[in-house]
């Protein structure tokens, strides 16, 4: 058998696909890479999975109410969406429904009628990033309803550049572990540094050094303290402090540090002084002036379960040698997110070490893979995307509210809006029906819009509430550009595989649809698939070119399969450069400096985000009332062995599993007290709906904290979800009035044996999908 080789990457890894007989049987991880993902693993069995969307399918019950035969056309049919059957028809057929209906919902609706913010995380390739070619050709055709901000640092995004005039070190600009090595004692990871989640990174990775950075930093005796509701937080093979916490209370914990600097005279008054504005006014609020509590240790130790030494002692520890902040991004997906991030910077402010090598804060350490990889500030490829000329978009978080009321007015960073009325929804590249919370709520709302239309490869939740289904390729079945700012590579993505079934790739959907509607040149710019590739390279070679640094042409490029950039000159050090000359070097805040208290945010009048970082409780966590009736705080993290929902359905997904449900953490007390025994077929529940689970049994864990990752395929029976999606019970509202991000980690639950007959599975069947017959409809 001849077997062919060609070089491509995923969101978890670069690797090498190894193809027989036009099946993909290996993907050999890069060579470079010291600690290549397992997830590389289950790469060949879901591009070969049954559950391959093979042709192009659509809804019967769409179908019969949109014909004009035994419909009425007035898009009152049961929009449940929830178990119908599906008609495959041919791509032309399916491309004129989906082309009819744009045109009909602009000329009837205009582009508010339209939502195409397509949330989610698509491919590791550039060219063929599904979310960025679904914006380009809406955007192109007339605009439509956007989404602004993500779910991975919702609160963050809105938040950092009233504060710091900058969301940069979320997304990785952050001082390098070189710099770290070589100067740092102490770290303190809220949130801690979990190895699984630094195995991908949007867009690519071709190294996964987290690994071999935290074994550098135990031998270079560096400290690590992990304050986190769970010890799985501490890297597998490093010694760590575990300083358990009270989910959702990081902020009174950074607030009793603070005032512990402040009243034992400990705070670095000069760089307060010299590079931040507003510190009388919090100040004040530490010191209880107007609302008379003293935010001293005490009483953070009794909001975040900490003992007051420790307390002291952490916020001692801090200034009295190079330390470090780092937080993860979990810590801001929550109600009131924005508290613990702004927190975090007023407390290293007053460490007085921000711009010191090896000091001050970061963020999101293993929240992804490379945060902290030393690497030079180059472009990396990316694809186009026009400005959506309808201007108009949503805070991505709030889908539902939208769907569900349509003109109703919502706050957002400091204006007000309405939610237009969506009669189409267009989704390519990502999954509502895995990572929007309350779901139940969600399937509500989506029973809303006259017509849903999505790409996808697999019969995924989403696809399945579909009315019109269009196959996709995978990465592996095209070529493509890939790679991440983060990493110091960029790869060749080479074509691998015949497409499956009838999958064609996202950009050529758009542009047979562009077609129709009479905008092919302007969407595909006269470029096809390995012109698209040409380009996206030559203008981050371009770019680099700028910057004095050489890649090569694309054909040796493409030919090689990678290029890698050098390494960077020196040590990176965030804001050393403000922290020098503060006046020629300010940052993009009003004031220049760190704001320690903002008259821009104060003048919002948010109760829900005041001037400075405060502790406000949110409505669910483990002091609050609604405790005496759901008394675990549920958090869902990020999976171990899949990427959000992607590949569930594989082998490596399904052994972390417990008889097929999703597990849940749980202490042995808490079991204990609800009789529950490891392994148990559980019931999660609150008022808001319910799902199964598996549990295990987790002495390592804060009494009184659940946790389930997030990820498995949905799998509703009324309100209760049989295969363990943590969405079905987390609460969907804003973070703050301010960003208005996810909060997903603000859960109350309880937990119950589940006593009847496990219900069978059917997160992984495939719809009915029937051969079209047009005397059917
Ligand atoms: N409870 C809770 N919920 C959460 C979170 C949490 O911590 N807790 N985390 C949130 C976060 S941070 C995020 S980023 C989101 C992630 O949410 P998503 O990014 O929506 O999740 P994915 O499962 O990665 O969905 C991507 C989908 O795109 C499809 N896809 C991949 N490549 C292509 C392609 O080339 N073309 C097309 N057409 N489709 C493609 C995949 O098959 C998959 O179904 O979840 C959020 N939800
Ligand atoms: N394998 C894998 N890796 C991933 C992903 C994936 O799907 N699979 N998704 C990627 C994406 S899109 C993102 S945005 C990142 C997300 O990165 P993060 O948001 O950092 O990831 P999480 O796993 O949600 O949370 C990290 C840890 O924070 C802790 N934590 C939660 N709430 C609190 C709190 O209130 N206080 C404290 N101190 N700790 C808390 C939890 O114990 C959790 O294990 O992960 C990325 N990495
Ligand atoms: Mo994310």
């Amino acid at each position: 058998m001849s077997l062919t080789r060609h070089p491509s990457l995923a969101h978890w890894g670069a690797f090498t696909a190894v193809v027989e007989s036009g099946r993909l049987i290996n993907c050999e991880p890069f060579d470079a890479d010291a600690s290549p993902s397992p997830m590389l693993g289950s790469i060949a069995e879901m591009v070969h999975s049954p559950l391959r969307v093979k042709r192009p399918s659509v809804r019967r019950g769409w179908l019969i109410e949109n014909s004009g035969e035994k419909g009425d056309g007035k898009h009152n049919h049961n929009r449940n969406r929830e178990g119908d059957e599906y008609v495959e028809v041919s791509w032309d057929h399916a491309l004129d429904l989906v082309a009819g209906e744009l045109t009909r919902v602009r000329r009837d609706h205009g582009p508010g009628g339209i939502f195409g913010g397509s949330y989610g995380w698509s491919s590791a390739g550039r060219v063929h990033h599904a979310r960025s070619l679904i914006r380009r050709f809406l955007f192109q055709g007339g605009g439509c309803v956007d989404q602004v901000g993500n779910y991975s640092w919702g609160a963050a995004q809105f938040l950092l550049p009233h504060v710091i005039g900058t969301t940069s070190p979320v997304s990785g600009d952050v001082t390098d572990w070189a710099s770290v090595l070589g100067h740092t004692r102490l770290i303190i990871a809220f949130g801690g540094m979990p190895l699984k989640n630094a195995q991908v990174t949007s867009g690519g990775a071709g190294l996964h050094n987290l690994p071999g950075w935290l074994a550098k930093a135990q031998q270079a005796g560096i400290a690590l303290v992990v304050v986190s509701p769970t010890r799985a937080d501490i890297p597998e093979g490093v010694d760590a402090l575990w300083v358990p916490i009270r989910p959702n209370t990081d902020t009174a914990l950074m607030l009793g540090m603070a005032h512990t600097l402040l009243s034992e005279g400990r705070h670095d008054a000069a760089f307060v002084q010299s590079h931040c504005a507003g510190f009388p006014e919090w100040a004040d609020y530490l010191q209880g002036r107007h609302d008379g509590q003293v935010k001293d240790a005490q009483w953070a130790a009794s909001i975040t379960g900490i003992a007051p030494d420790t307390i002291v002692s952490l916020a001692r520890r801090l200034v009295a040698q190079r330390s470090l902040l780092t937080a993860a991004w979990a810590l801001q997906r929550a109600e009131h997110g924005e508290q613990p991030y702004w927190a975090v910077i007023a407390l290293a402010a007053l460490v007085g070490q921000i711009g010191l090598p090896g000091g001050g804060f970061a963020f999101g350490h293993a929240s992804l893979n490379n945060i902290g990889q030393p690497r030079r500030p180059l472009p990396g490829p990316e694809v186009p995307v026009p400005a959506n000329p309808a201007k108009l978009a949503i805070p991505v978080a709030r889908i539902t509210d939208m769907l569900l009321a349509p003109g109703a007015p919502y706050a957002f960073n400091g204006a007000e809006y309405h939610y237009p009325d969506i009669k189409l929804i267009y989704w390519a590249g990502g999954n509502p029906f895995h990572h929007h919370q309350d779901q139940n709520r969600l399937r509500q709302a989506w029973q809303k819009p006259e017509t849903i239309i999505v790409h996808e490869s697999w019969w995924t939740p989403l696809a399945r509430r579909a009315d019109i289904v269009l196959p996709a390729t995978t990465s592996l079945e095209r070529c493509d550009v890939g790679g991440s700012t983060r990493d110091p590579y960029v790869f060749a993505m080479h074509r691998a595989l015949e497409p499956q079934g009838e999958a064609r790739n996202d950009f050529d959907i758009f542009a047979a649809l562009a077609r129709r509607a009479g905008f092919e040149d302007t969407f595909t710019a006269g470029r096809d698939e390995m012109a698209w590739c040409r380009h996206v390279y030559e203008g981050m070679r371009a770019g680099c070119a700028d910057k004095g640094v050489k890649l090569p042409e694309f054909d040796a490029f493409w030919a090689h399969g990678h290029a890698e950039l050098p390494p960077p000159e020196s040590d990176y050090v965030l804001f050393d450069a403000f922290r020098r000359d503060p006046i020629a070097h300010p940052l993009k805040t009003p004031s220049g400096r760190i704001e320690l208290h903002s008259k821009v945010i104060a003048g919002f009048r948010y109760d829900d985000c005041p001037g400075h970082p405060a502790w406000l409780p949110p409505r669910e966590w483990l002091g609050a009332k609604l405790a005496n009736k759901w008394p675990l705080h549920l958090l869902s993290n990020q999976p171990k062995h899949r990427l959000h929902s992607q590949m569930d359905p594989t082998v490596l997904s399904r052994e972390g599993k417990i008889n097929g449900r999703e597990p849940i953490a749980i202490h042995p007390d808490d079991a204990a007290k609800r009789g529950i025994a490891d392994g148990d077929l559980v019931r999660v529940h609150n008022d808001r709906g319910a799902c199964l689970a598996g549990a295990r049994l987790d002495a390592g864990l804060l009494p009184g904290v659940v946790i389930m990752a997030t990820g498995a395929w949905s799998d509703p029976d009324g309100s209760l979800d049989r295969h363990g999606n943590p969405n079905a019970l987390t609460a969907d509202i804003g973070t703050s009035r301010l960003a208005q991000g996810p909060s997903a980690q603000s859960a109350l639950v309880d937990v119950e044996p589940y006593t009847q007959p496990a219900p069978t599975m059917r997160a992984w069947d495939l719809p009915d999908v029937h051969p079209a017959d047009p005397t059917h409809i």
